[in-house]
């Protein structure tokens, strides 16, 4: 499983260099997430390993589908790593994770398709294959530095997940 070992390690990186929650660093934040080979850019097939790799460390009690609890289980790990690197005043990182814990109930709800309190692989891949292509701006098919400046270009109002 050294593939997954690669992912997590690269994932905690990203944790690190992360300086704060902010908008902008969310492409280099993709990019760590799933570039295992290091090349400066994330392809699908490189997506796709990530996503399934991610799935199965999600689902960890390995019945298929990923509950809710499971859900943002995964993902208070990512957010306390996050924040206890924060310098932030502890009233605000207080506020922030109660944030962070109410939008990850509100995003495991739309993942949820078909409201069946199971998040099974088909739905949350439409949620990856949705994310891939709201990254990649300039659509070659890979996720690279270019998509940034793509974006820098535009007007940055935020796509709605739908
Ligand atoms: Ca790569
Ligand atoms: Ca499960
Ligand atoms: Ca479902």
């Amino acid at each position: 499983m050294t593939i997954r070992k690669t992912i997590l390690s690269a994932a905690l990186l990203t944790v690190i260099a992360a300086p704060a929650f902010a908008a902008p660093h969310e492409r280099n934040a993709f990019i760590h997430d799933y570039d295992a080979n290091h090349d400066g850019e994330v392809t699908q097939a490189e997506f796709d390993a990530g996503r399934t790799a991610r799935f199965k460390a999600t689902d960890t009690n390995g019945d298929g589908w990923v509950s809710e609890a499971e859900y943002l289980a995964e993902y208070e790990v990512r957010l306390d790593a996050k924040l206890a690197k924060s310098d932030a005043p502890a009233e605000d990182k207080l506020a922030i994770r109660q944030r962070e814990v109410r939008q990850t109930h509100v995003r495991f709800g739309a993942l949820d398709k078909d409201k069946d309190a199971k998040m099974t692989k088909a739905e949350y891949d439409a949620s990856g294959a949705r994310a891939f292509a709201q990254q990649d701006k300039d659509k070659n098919g890979k996720i690279t530095n270019a998509d940034a400046v793509v974006e820098k270009a535009e007007a940055t109002t935020k796509p709605a997940a739908n």
